[in-house]
């Protein structure tokens, strides 16, 4: 079976950790424990024609206290950059890291806003979100909490990772 490597990446408390909870073992906790290092979990993807496993990394939060490290996305086929719609900060952090990202890998990503069970609390219209989007192979808004397009992501993710 194929194996892919796919790097969550975002500020710190968007929801990484929490997404690929959900997706892989169907649970959500409202408790924050903080990811450090990484966390690698696998779930295997039924695309009809192929399956594919994923290898999930779930990095911790680039903030000023762990700036980004370019090491965790070697070898990496797709990445996606996790955002908070109840913190407008964590988009710029988002755009920030997807901008160094770059700089060190060209492999397809996604842009996720997360936690879209609770009220927007952000200040970005749709038009200024469609410019964002488009740096990005495509856009995904998510809850951990309610499982809202998680399933949908990940499986997008396998997709391209294949490409
Ligand atoms: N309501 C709601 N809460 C969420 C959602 N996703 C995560 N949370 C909460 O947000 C907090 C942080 O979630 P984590 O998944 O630990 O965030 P993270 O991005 O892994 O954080 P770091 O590992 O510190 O970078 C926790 O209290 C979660 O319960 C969501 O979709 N909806
Ligand atoms: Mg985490």
């Amino acid at each position: 079976m194929i194996q892919k490597k796919i790097c969550l990446l975002g500020a710190s408390g968007v929801g990484k950790t929490s997404l690929v909870k959900q997706y892989v073992e169907g649970i959500f906790s409202e408790k924050y424990l903080t990811t450090i290092g990484v966390k690698i979990d696998k779930k295997q993807v039924d695309l009809g024609v192929e399956q594919v496993q994923l290898m999930l990394w779930d990095i911790e939060g680039i903030d000023r206290y762990c700036g980004f490290q370019p090491k965790y996305l070697r070898g990496a086929s797709a990445y996606i950059i996790v955002t908070d719609q109840t913190r407008s900060q964590s988009l710029v952090e988002g755009m920030e890291i997807h901008r160094m990202a770059r700089e060190v890998s060209d492999v397809p990503s996604l842009l996720v806003i997360n936690k879209c069970d609770l009220e927007v609390a952000w200040h970005w219209t749709e038009g200024e979100l469609n410019g964002y989007s488009k740096e990005f192979v495509g856009c995904f808004t998510t809850s951990a909490k309610t499982g809202e397009q998680v399933d949908d992501l990940f499986k997008c993710l396998a997709q391209i990772s294949l490409k």
